[in-house]
């Protein structure tokens, strides 16, 4: 097995199979959210994890190690800088000893696989973009969903990726897509974004019991799709509106510099707005996430 620092905490959760939660850092370094925006996701997601009585792992690369739980003091090492670490460069990130990796979803994934942690929650996950018969560009986390035999729990993908065009990626990539208590797949800021959901489910048993099947079968991933809650959430004229812009503004701007440049674009477009929403669905996740680890360890155990 390559080599992995597993927090204590994390590793004796996994040896009792109480019930332990992924998390990437993207989403919490200076390329997901501004500061001091960051430091509050991370804590309001930790702390939803643990109220449900599981354990947060954040992932992360280290002075070149590749880490699985950091230690409260390691925190502001992900807050700040950080190289963007996609499943792809793990291996670079170890090899050039890199400060900080901050990993998305894919890597996360990759690594949650490694060290046998079956539930992981971010915020939104990368997909197909706007115009990808120009571009090309598909997100690297939608192979790693169907590769890795991990639940992902999103509130959707990326609020400017092309939404039809993922959802049929997943399909061709035989993912199963679960939405929690809604028939449409999700749109980030917005609950609804036309695309029928695949399945609908109503509980997180439901959920534990697909993954469980999934594990079984040895399938790869499942991915489970959570609106944010109602009172969180930007009316999808709104928000449309200011993908729009935010578009238009960051043209020229290819490969990994696209994600967080439009995110900044999107903050300052709707006056800040975003933020909130994003904080507010991140932790959603993180609680929804902790609640399908409790089932699946009951599951399992
Ligand atoms: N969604 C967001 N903010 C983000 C990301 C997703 O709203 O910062 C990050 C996640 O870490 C995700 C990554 O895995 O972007 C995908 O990047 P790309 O499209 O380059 O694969
Ligand atoms: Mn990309």
């Amino acid at each position: 097995m390559p080599h992995l620092r597993i927090s204590a905490e994390v590793q004796d959760a996994l040896a009792h199979g109480h019930p332990v939660v992924g998390l990437e850092s993207t989403i919490y370094s200076h390329l997901g959210l501004p500061s001091p925006s960051n430091q509050e996701a991370l804590e309001r997601s930790t702390a939803a994890i643990r109220a449900h009585g599981a354990v947060p792992a954040i992932t992360a690369i280290l002075d070149g190690v590749p880490c699985i739980g950091l230690e409260p003091h390691e925190h502001e090492r992900i807050l700040g800088p950080a190289e963007k670490t996609s499943e792809r460069d793990i291996s670079v990130a170890i090899a050039r000893r890199w400060p900080v990796g901050a990993t998305t979803v894919s890597a996360s994934l990759a690594m949650c696989a490694t060290a046998g942690i079956s539930v992981f929650a971010t915020g939104g996950i990368g997909g197909v973009h706007l115009g990808s018969e120009e571009t090309g560009d598909i997100s690297a986390d939608l192979g790693a969903i169907a590769l890795h035999s991990v639940l992902t729990v999103c509130a959707g993908a990326k609020a400017f990726l092309d939404i039809p065009k993922t959802v049929e990626f997943l399909e061709t990539e035989s993912v199963p897509v679960l939405v929690y208590r809604s028939d449409e797949f999700p749109m980030f800021y917005a609950r609804s974004s036309g695309v029928a959901a695949s399945r609908r489910v109503e509980s997180t048993v439901e959920v534990a019991e697909v993954l469980a099947q999934r594990i079984v079968w040895d399938q790869g991933g499942v991915l489970l799709a959570v609106p944010i809650p109602e009172q969180d959430a930007i009316p999808a004229e709104e928000i449309l509106g200011a993908i729009e812009s935010a578009l238009a503004r960051t043209s020229g701007v290819q490969g990994a510099a696209v994600t967080p440049l439009v995110l900044e674009h999107i903050a300052e477009i709707t006056a800040g707005r975003s933020i909130p929403a994003n904080l507010a669905l991140a932790e959603n996740n993180a609680s929804v996430a902790a609640q399908v680890a409790v089932e699946f360890s009951r599951l399992l155990g």
